[in-house]
């Protein structure tokens, strides 16, 4: 059992959390490092899996002494179960936002607001067209309201399938249909996971798994991907463009305000907000020399990626943020929001403000944002802030280090164009080997290990395997910070990815947005997939999540199996207490659905894990390994 806390060097990889982490310790302020310190050991049966809590013959543990809860159930139904619930909340709260997403689209579509419009007409029409409704000759609004009808359908369960299979090879649609996991409806497939997962219904390991995959399925291919392509349309699609990250993007002398959460439909209203000339006369009479906007974990890639706002930091880092003393205000929508925020946010003068009815903090203060009313009451946050200004101690003020230069931007649209506007320079490259795949590097923090050490350590072994990374979520900071978001990094990747990253200016690890984001990345796979004439388990790919923490990222991480895409983890889930379970995540799965699960907390030996797999589908492929 840990006694005390690793020094403050071993806990995270960068120099502006170990001021940080030197600062809280100094002036008193708890952080997560410490309550995970007060958590450890943690509960055994929960780590593995097998305590049940569904019903109330129980709660029930299995030991050799018990091996049965009170209803008969054993370790293999229990783990599903236990697992089947915990994904169901991963897919409930990308999808969730997917939902918020088509309301904003409704609202605008349906002339109820002024204060969100269609940014990208032309990403509206193709995407429509794509579901093959007409274009021809209508009103934009026309066409909206009919693409809004059609993403609605695919959270209900009133088609056969969520309308972005079709998007797959056809092959590969074959094999979800022969295995019965052909998502029908974001909600429908994670309410039947609650009804499977009641005492008495699904009590069979194997065949619970195969609803997980049909759920996470759900929402890698409706609800995120619903939920990606709307906010391109209302936001604008992503291109490159030059950001900074770390917290050195704090100014000293400006009003900060953080945003943090996930939707951009609130973080997009700030944004607008702190340049109005008011606010900033406002701002000025306060007696700052302006006001400065920096984002956190997920909305922020959402806003670095659109707007080229910087970001202050990733999961980890939100409470050192805080620490700065710099922070007037932090505005959140929802998910991976610490608690504890609030009370960092009392050690100092930072008010924290909660946008959304699902997502209160007590000792926060509410301002409901709604799609009538969504300037206004960014007008009014952003207003708070400034009259925060004058209370903020500037003898407590640190802010640690300079901020870091990256470039963001790819969404596909943008990849396209750097390619030339085909997939063939890529598949070109592909084939020569000069790049022998690519990985998606995505997910959280988890103070269980060094901040960022597994992230960053990853990409930089990736790449110097000529194997391209894609990163989004929380990963993109750590990438970031260590210098690989920048064309310049190519000096770092092996000779074939050098040579095609610095033919087409780009960096070698490609920042592709947010967690929802991730989508993206399967409709690139099957891009690949369509234009090779294979499925997406053919292709030299994987993904990643090293330091992953949250229900989201264990539902990316099985609808990306699912998909066809071979994953790492950096730790598995609490599933181990299940032999069954256990052997389907790590090799089971590759027989059904072509991909599997690989568990490894090494970044190193992670590297050469993932590099093995890709040089066997190179070989498959008939492709030099
Ligand atoms: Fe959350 Fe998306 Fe994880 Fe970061 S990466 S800690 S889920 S913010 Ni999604
Ligand atoms: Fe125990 Fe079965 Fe109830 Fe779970 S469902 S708590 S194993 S009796």
């Amino acid at each position: 059992m840990a006694k005390e806390l690793p020094p403050i060097e071993e806990r995270s990889l960068w120099e502006d959390a170990h001021k940080m982490l030197a600062k809280a310790e100094k002036e008193g302020i708890e952080t997560a490092w410490d309550r995970l310190l007060q958590q450890t050991p943690h509960c055994t049966f929960g780590e593995s899996g097998i305590c049940c809590r569904i019903c109330t013959m129980g709660p029930c543990r299995i030991s050799k002494k018990a091996p049965l809860g009170v209803c008969g159930a054993d370790t293999d139904v229990i783990v599903a179960r236990n697992f089947g619930r915990f994904l169901a909340g991963g897919a409930a709260g990308h999808s969730d936002h997917g939902r918020d997403c088509i309301e904003a689209f409704h609202a605008v579509a349906h002339g109820e607001t002024e204060d969100y419009q269609i940014k990208d007409e032309a990403k509206l029409r193709r995407i429509a067209e794509e579901l093959g409704i007409a274009v021809e000759g209508r009103e934009l609004l026309d066409i909206a309201r009919d693409l809004v009808e059609e993403f609605w359908a695919s959270f209900g369960s009133q088609r056969s399938q969520v309308c972005f299979v079709s998007r797959l090879p056809e092959k590969q649609q074959e094999t979800w249909r022969k295995l019965g996991i052909t998502p029908r409806g974001v909600d429908r497939e994670i309410t039947e996971m609650m009804h499977r997962t009641h005492m008495g219904c699904d009590n069979d390991a194997a065949n619970t798994m195969l609803h997980s995959a049909r759920m996470c399925l759900a929402d890698g291919w409706a609800g995120s991907m619903i939920a990606t392509e709307i906010s391109d349309i209302l936001f604008g699609t992503p291109k490159p463009r030059k950001a900074q990250v770390n917290l050195g993007v704090l100014k000293k002398d400006h009003v900060n305000i953080l945003v943090h959460g996930h939707n951009p439909i609130v973080s997009e209203k700030i944004m607008e907000a702190v340049n109005d000339p008011e606010l900033i006369a406002l701002a000025k009479e306060k007696g700052a020399a302006g006001i400065n906007l920096a984002g956190l974990c997920c909305t922020g890639n959402e806003l670095m990626m659109r707007q080229g706002i910087p970001m202050a930091g990733n999961h980890l880092m939100t409470e050192l943020a805080i620490i700065t003393g710099a922070v007037e205000l932090i505005v959140v929508d929802y998910q991976c929001i610490m608690p504890s925020l609030v009370q960092v946010g009392n050690c100092f003068h930072t008010k924290m403000i909660t946008t959304a009815d699902k997502a209160r903090f007590t000792g926060a203060e509410h301002v409901k944002f709604e799609m009538h009313n969504g300037m206004d009451q960014a007008r009014r946050v952003v207003r708070m802030a400034i009259e925060r200004f004058p209370l903020r101690d500037q003898d407590r003020v640190e802010i640690p280090c300079d901020p870091v230069d990256i470039v963001t931007g790819f969404s596909n649209e943008a990849l396209l164009e750097a390619l030339g506007g085909t997939l063939t320079p890529l598949i070109e490259a592909i084939k020569a080997g000069k790049i022998r795949g690519a990985v998606a590097i995505v997910g959280c923090n988890n103070p269980k290990y060094k901040h960022d050490h597994c992230n960053v350590n990853l990409a930089r072994e990736l790449i110097k395997k000529d194997i391209l990374v894609l990163v989004t979520g929380c990963v993109t900071t750590a990438a970031g910070k260590a210098g690989l978001l920048v064309p310049e990094a190519i000096d770092m990747a092996g000779p074939g990815l050098k040579e095609i990253c610095g033919a087409l200016g780009i960096p070698p690890v490609v920042h592709m947005g947010s967690c929802v984001d991730n989508a993206r990345i399967l409709q690139l796979a099957a891009l690949l997939a369509n234009e090779l004439g294979v499925t997406i388990a053919d292709l030299p790919l994987a993904a990643s999540s090293p330091e992953w923490y949250s229900e989201k990222a264990a539902t990316i991480g099985t609808y990306a199996v699912a998909s066809g895409i071979y994953t790492h983890l950096g730790h598995p889930p609490n599933i181990t207490g299940s032999k069954v379970v256990t052997d389907l995540a790590l090799s089971g799965l590759d027989d059904l659905v072509g991909a599997c699960f690989g568990i490894e907390p090494d970044p190193f030996k992670a590297a050469d894990l993932i590099d093995e797999r890709i040089r066997q589908k190179r070989e498959a492929l008939g492709l030099s390994a």
